[in-house]
């Protein structure tokens, strides 16, 4: 992961003046515009009554970042290195039939198939900030379920400590894949107490429709307490586990990301300070918040644990 370009100052403009064009248009009629222009090739809306965000803002009260700039802004290293390019370079990317399957240390190992993940596990939508390690952040209105609810069914034993997420090797449609200087495909890992809080989302969607390739579908996880990175995209496999798993990036750069990566303003990146960040849409920058503004939530997780080093 690369510090911010000046190609990203470029892309800025776009999301301001589109940013200004939504707020006019009032909001839910925007969401309407969205799904209206929606590419043919694109999946369809989730059925039943679009679960549009109520007030358009997360709980802080920050604005939604817009549908344009959550789906043209994305890291997802198989496709592309550079954000802006990593939706059409995933276009193609065959999201059905898709399958997830759930093993390891569970009594009831199962593959579920991403239409029964949908159906038997109520969507909500959870309005969460990412904050990516490099020093931007987004608000985004997912949709999906809480990750406990599928633990819960294929019940982990006592053995299980860390969860373990695979993305799909597919180095025939992910260009990225063949580059040999990461080691893949993407793994993510979450203490098991970390993969039970209520905050941990699958989420299959976002502005209540189905998620686009490039923002990691059919299936990706989203925790919203810890760097973006963390949060792995078109999942495959979940394993439960008893050694803590070494991720894509732990891999890649031991030095530089680490295993918890709860976001902290107070620890910098070995590179860049992690003090503040650049909202996508804002000029200027924002305080960061320690574990994304999240602390009520998830700060007893880490109690007596020494998070100076937890980069
Ligand atoms: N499989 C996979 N998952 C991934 C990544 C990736 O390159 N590959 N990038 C991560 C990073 S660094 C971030 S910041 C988020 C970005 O999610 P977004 O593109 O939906 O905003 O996805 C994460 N999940
Ligand atoms: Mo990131």
């Amino acid at each position: 992961m690369v510090p911010i370009k000046s190609s990203e100052i470029t892309s800025e403009h776009i999301y301001v003046a589109r940013r200004g064009f939504i707020k006019a248009m009032g909001f839910t009629a925007a969401g309407a515009f969205l799904a209206a222009c929606a590419p043919k090739s694109s999946p369809d809306p989730i059925d039943g009554p679009t679960p549009v965000a109520q007030g358009g803002m997360d709980e802080l009260g920050d604005p939604l970042n817009s549908f344009d700039a959550i789906t043209n802004y994305n890291n997802y290293y198989e496709f592309s290195l550079d954000k802006t390019a990593v939706a059409r370079a995933s276009r193609d990317f065959q999201i059905s039939p898709w399958t997830v399957e759930v093993g390891g240390m569970v009594r009831n190992p199962g593959v579920y198939d991403i239409d029964d993940l949908r159906t038997k596990f109520a969507q909500q939508e959870r309005i969460y900030r990412l904050r990516c390690v490099e020093g931007w952040s987004m608000v985004i209105p997912w949709m999906g379920f809480p990750l406990k609810e599928l633990l819960a069914q294929v019940e982990p034993t006592s053995d299980a400590k860390y969860v373990r997420f695979e993305t799909v090797y597919r180095p025939e449609e992910m260009p990225g894949q063949g580059s040999g200087f990461y080691s893949w495909p993407y793994v993510e890992g979450l203490r098991i107490d970390e993969a039970m809080n209520d905050l941990t989302l699958l989420a299959t969607g976002l502005y209540g429709r189905e998620l686009l390739p490039q923002s990691g579908a059919p299936i990706r996880l989203v925790v919203p307490w810890k760097y973006g990175f963390k949060s792995i995209k078109s999942i495959v496999r979940i394993d439960l586990v008893d050694e803590m798993p070494v991720s894509l990036w732990m891999d890649a750069a031991p030095n530089e990301y680490g295993f918890y990566a709860n976001v902290n303003p107070d620890v910098p990146h070995p590179r860049w300070s992690q003090s503040s960040e650049r909202r996508i849409g804002e000029t200027g920058r924002r305080d960061t918040l320690p574990f994304n503004g999240y602390a009520e939530e998830v700060a007893y997780l880490y109690e007596g644990m020494d998070l100076r080093v937890n980069y």
